[in-house]
């Protein structure tokens, strides 16, 4: 990225994003350069004059013992040793970003007396950090996995936790069975593999002896499980909760969130090898995002049951395996999420942030979701363990509004109270904190009855109908894709009892998807499908619905290959026509430097920069390619093996690719698979477009860029 978009859109950025809690952390935050000194210092302030040598007993010239009376190195060493806490016994991959939350209006007024959900005049700080599961910290982030979606709302009546997932359903359905899942999932415990993969045995077993979770294998093993980006995923809060309103009446809640930029993934292939060319790429492209100033935006929106409605469905309510159907419960978009300024230290924000179920504020409560009920135990147990019992007071953490009570000590205490007091009932009970009912959370009085049992409710024992559905609403090429990654998955495992169980699970949800997988990995081919198919399907459950109304690029990144000798002209209408549509533009050539154009020498200083050389990067990494013409530079591209590569394995992976006058021929001679003919005269100036692919005779960056976003937009 070139500074000058980055200073430009950081000026943009820090004058926009003074919620409360960026106020807040200034408390905290060390600017070495504001320093009054220069000098460094040990932990306590003490200067240290040499941190590279240390303190050692012997003659010049010679090399003597260290000696452990150095305290200024045992210091460091120290502090060293202990740099690394836990980590995050799953989403331990994770990247994190502050911005806001608002709601559009009072209309969520019909359902809770949570300010927060009801008061358009707030803007509400919030910190959100994305993950994937199954990986270690140092994972790829484009493995094929669930993506955490957790959000913290620092309100003014206390932080609102909601901990969710870009997939709207879970694996299990009680709380549980958690461990054994996760045991399932994670690196088999011999040999500690496979990393950042569910391609094995163990999960495979797993799931296939526990048919609840078929409806989220379809999620994770359609494009959900491979998302372009992570500002292109929804978000689910996935478990059901309640609202209160000021009449005391209680409603089932489900939150969502909708990506402005619509809903995109990877394939499959551009995932695997983006896990080794940039497993940092999601990462990246959150913090590029934010900082060129194409702040990630989600709609927030709700799905509500009155109470008295909770049994007038085919499903459960309470069951985290199935979605409510939007054709039954529409969503009703109350707000919106940006998120616009990126972390200032990864540690102490992303790593150190810690979410929980439990925390919900007055007007929000929870039901008896037994997935919820296990989460509001598990999460504060582990921010214990990670964190130390004073993990509420670190900066990320802590509330904007006030915290007083009567808690106290615990390892690591940073807070210092004063006064003789530290319990309730007192004698000066007049003093501070006293209990107050006005504005405290309230708990819903809810009549409990029932028998002790460990049983499941009736239709939590129906576990298919949803996959199916999602399965029956997804496009031909969605499907061919679930195929492709189950069969995928289901090579890996080498054990064929893991293998032949899975193939009859999947014949319950469809019988072609269950033939062709099993047909590809060795399975069982059954001949009669386990289950008629109830034939529905909904719109919304496909990603293709979430598509933006209006095609855009905005935040696509578009790299122009260039080699010397083409078009000054051409390349810098390209570039100010795709920034006007808010794209990153990427110069690509054989050299990080000059580029020169027709008619420039080597030495010349006219042309364009180039921000990477062809060896440096790979096709993975862009959205859009654009060849502009020139015979000489169309040439170059030609006799580069790496820019044939280059776009021959962009137009396989499906994407955006432009070319004008000679860089089409190029582009013909790259491609060069039998039948694909790229329509096209070189005198001719009209535009056409097949397969993905636009091409020009002449330059007109009008009809370039518009057919460009049409296919952008399509594929
Ligand atoms: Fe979690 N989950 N989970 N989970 N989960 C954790 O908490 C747990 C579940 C989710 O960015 C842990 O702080 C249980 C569903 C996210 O810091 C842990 C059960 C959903 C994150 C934990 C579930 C999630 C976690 C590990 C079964 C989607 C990352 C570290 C009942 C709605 C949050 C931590 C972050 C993290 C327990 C199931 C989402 C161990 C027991 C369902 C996004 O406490």
């Amino acid at each position: 990225m070139t500074s000058a978009i980055t200073n430009a859109a950081m000026q943009v950025f820090t004058a926009a994003t003074q919620t409360a809690k960026i106020a807040d952390l200034q408390r905290d935050i060390i600017d070495p350069s504001t320093k009054p000194t220069k000098g460094l210092t040990n932990d306590h302030g003490v200067f240290v004059s040499d941190t590279d040598n240390w303190l050692k007993a012997q003659d010049h010239g010679t090399v003597g013992p260290s000696l452990l009376e150095d305290h200024m190195a045992r210091e460091k060493i120290h502090r060293f040793d202990h740099e690394r806490i836990p980590e995050r016994v799953v989403h331990a991959r994770g990247v994190g970003a502050h911005g806001y939350f608002k709601v559009y209006n009072d209309s969520a007024a019909k359902y809770t007396y949570a300010p927060v959900l009801t008061d358009s005049s707030r803007t509400t700080p919030v910190f959100a950090r994305f993950s994937t599961v199954q990986g270690s910290r140092g994972s790829a982030d484009t493995v094929r996995d669930v993506r955490g979606f957790a959000v913290k709302f620092y309100t003014q009546e206390g932080n609102w936790d909601i901990v969710g997932n870009d997939i709207p359903v879970f694996f299990i359905q009680d709380a549980i069975k958690f461990p054994d899942f996760v045991h399932a999932v994670k690196p088999e415990p011999h040999n500690e593999v496979p990393q950042g993969q569910s391609a094995h045995n163990n999960f495979w077993d797993y799931v296939g002896l526990q048919p609840e979770s078929a409806h989220m294998i379809m999620w994770v093993m359609s494009d959900r499980g491979i998302p372009r980006s992570l500002r292109m995923m929804q978000g689910f809060g996935v478990n059901t909760y309640m609202l209160m309103n000021a009449k005391g009446e209680r409603y089932f809640v489900k939150f969502h969130f909708l990506p402005e930029l619509g809903v995109h993934s990877l394939v499959w292939d551009e995932a695997l090898k983006l896990a080794g060319q940039d497993p940092d790429f999601h990462r990246k492209d959150l913090e590029e995002a934010i900082t060129t100033g194409a702040y990630p935006k989600w709609k927030f929106a709700i799905q509500t049951i009155p109470e008295a409605r909770e049994h007038d469905f085919e499903f459960d309510i309470l069951d985290a395996t199935k979605v409510w159907p939007e054709e039954l419960i529409p969503l009703e978009i109350i707000g919106e999420m940006v998120l616009n300024r990126t972390v200032d230290e990864y540690f102490p924000e992303t790593e150190q942030v810690a979410f929980c179920t439990s925390h919900v504020v007055p007007g929000i409560g929870f039901s008896n979701d037994p997935l919820l009920q296990g989460r509001n135990f598990s999460y504060l147990d582990t921010q214990l363990t990670r964190l130390g019992v004073n993990w509420q007071e670190l900066p990320i953490n802590r509330p904007v509004c006030p915290v007083l009570n009567f808690q106290r000590d615990g390892q690591l205490r940073h807070k210092i109270t004063k006064g003789s007091i530290n319990y309730w009932p007192n004698r000066q009970g007049i003093g501070r904190p006293v209990p107050t009912s006005e504005g405290g959370y309230a708990d819903f009085p809810q009549a409990v009855q029932g028998i002790k049992l460990r049983e499941r409710g009736h239709k939590f024992q129906e576990y298919f109908d949803q996959a199916q559905l999602f399965y029956n609403s997804l496009a031909p090429h969605e499907k061919a894709h679930v195929v492709a990654a189950i069969s995928f998955e289901l090579s890996h495992c080498d054990d064929p009892v893991v293998y032949e169980t899975y193939s009859k699970i999947l014949n319950n949800i469809d019988f072609d998807l269950a033939r062709e997988v099993a047909t590809n990995v060795g399975g069982i081919v059954p001949d009669r499908p386990a289950r008629q198919n109830h034939g529905k399907s909904t719109p919304t459950l496909s990603q293709l619905y979430y598509a933006p109304k209006e095609p855009t690029i905005v935040s696509r990144r578009i790299a122009i290959l260039l080699a010397d000798g083409f078009s000054m002209a051409e390349v810098e209408g390209l570039r100010a026509a795709f920034k006007a549509g808010q794209a990153t533009t990427w110069i690509i050539g054989p050299r990080r430097g000059w580029i020169h154009p027709k008619g420039e020498g080597s030495g010349s200083s006219v042309g364009v920069w180039a921000d990477h050389h062809f060896e440096g990067q790979r096709s993975t990494m862009y959205d859009a390619f654009i060849i502009p013409s020139g015979p000489e530079h169309a040439q170059n591209l030609a006799q580069n093996g790496r820019t044939v590569h280059w776009i021959r394995e962009a137009f396989g992976h499906c994407k955006a690719i432009g070319a004008l006058g000679e860089g089409v021929t190029f582009l013909r001679e790259a491609v060069q698979l039998p039948g694909v003919q790229f329509a096209h005269d070189l005198r001719s100036n009209s535009v056409t477009n097949s397969y993905g692919v636009v091409t020009a005779g002449t330059y007109d960056a009008g009809s370039i860029v518009a057919d460009t976003l049409r296919i952008e937009q399509d594929s």
